[in-house]
């Protein structure tokens, strides 16, 4: 009787921790913008989190091409440059004395995109005014890398809203393609294993390698999810499109 009660406490107690350890972005955590100060947040002029970014000159955002576009039933338009706005030097979203907001004068979105598991999921905002950060350079992925964002910590809760970060490691394209149908070699990479993922509110944000900008969150089967790995924009394919 005694062991049977303590067998289910037991179970109760890793159902409940592993919910609450699949944590992060997915598995990550906290950060501070302080240690990253290109990563920035892509809000709506209301202040909801629509998607993450990465600084690579003073006004210029880049993220993903999927967090510019509105689903209606008439296509895919690109949402306003007015409907947006980038927060940067702001750990935590909801501090609005922190950081600065800065408006977005123009977008771009890569041409070519339609949906993101297509690819070409990539974009650069031009914001009104030069911000005070510092930027990120252009790279190569590697082994491991580092995401970034203020999203989802498990696929159905609500994003964090602080700034967070887990290292994922970098499959190979043979890697990403035996999981990922969609994948395309060469134009995306793939990362993440054993609960470690960005997720939902992480998109457009930045998969950092050896320091430099090598991704940016694109898509995913769920979140951390077995043999699901993240997928990114691979950036290092669009240098001459992008001309950073
Ligand atoms: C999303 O919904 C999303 N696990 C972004 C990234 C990933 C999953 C979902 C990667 O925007």
């Amino acid at each position: 009787m005694r062991g049977k009660r303590l067998a289910v406490l037991v179970a109760v107690i890793a159902l409940v921790n592993g919910a609450s350890t699949a944590d992060a972005i997915v598995g990550g955590t906290p950060a501070r913008v302080a240690d990253t100060p290109w990563v920035v947040a892509i809000t709506t002029t209301d202040g909801q989190l629509i998607c993450g970014g990465a600084l690579v000159a003073p006004d210029k955002v880049m993220t993903a091409a999927h967090c510019v576009t509105l689903k209606g039933v008439l296509g895919k338009n690109q949402r306003p440059a007015e409907q947006l706005r980038v927060v940067a030097g702001r750990t935590d979203l909801r501090e609005k004395g922190e950081g600065l907001e800065e408006a977005v004068a123009s977008v771009w979105r890569h041409p070519e995109y339609v949906e993101v598991t297509k690819g070409d999921d990539v974009a650069v905002l031009t914001l009104a005014r030069p911000v005070p950060y510092r930027t990120i350079g252009l790279g190569d992925p590697g082994p491991d890398g580092v995401v970034l964002g203020w999203g989802r910590t498990a696929e159905n809760t609500p994003p964090a809203m602080t700034l967070r970060k887990v290292t994922v490691p970098v499959l190979s394209d043979q890697e990403c393609q035996l999981k990922e149908p969609d994948y395309r070699p060469g134009a995306m990479l793939c990362a993440g294993r054993g609960g470690r993922d960005a997720c939902t509110g992480d998109s457009g944000g930045p998969l950092v390698v050896r320091g430099r900008l090598a991704g940016v969150v694109s898509f995913g089967r769920g979140c951390a999810r077995a043999d699901e790995p993240g997928v990114y924009t691979r950036l290092a394919n669009y240098r001459q499109t992008l001309g950073f």
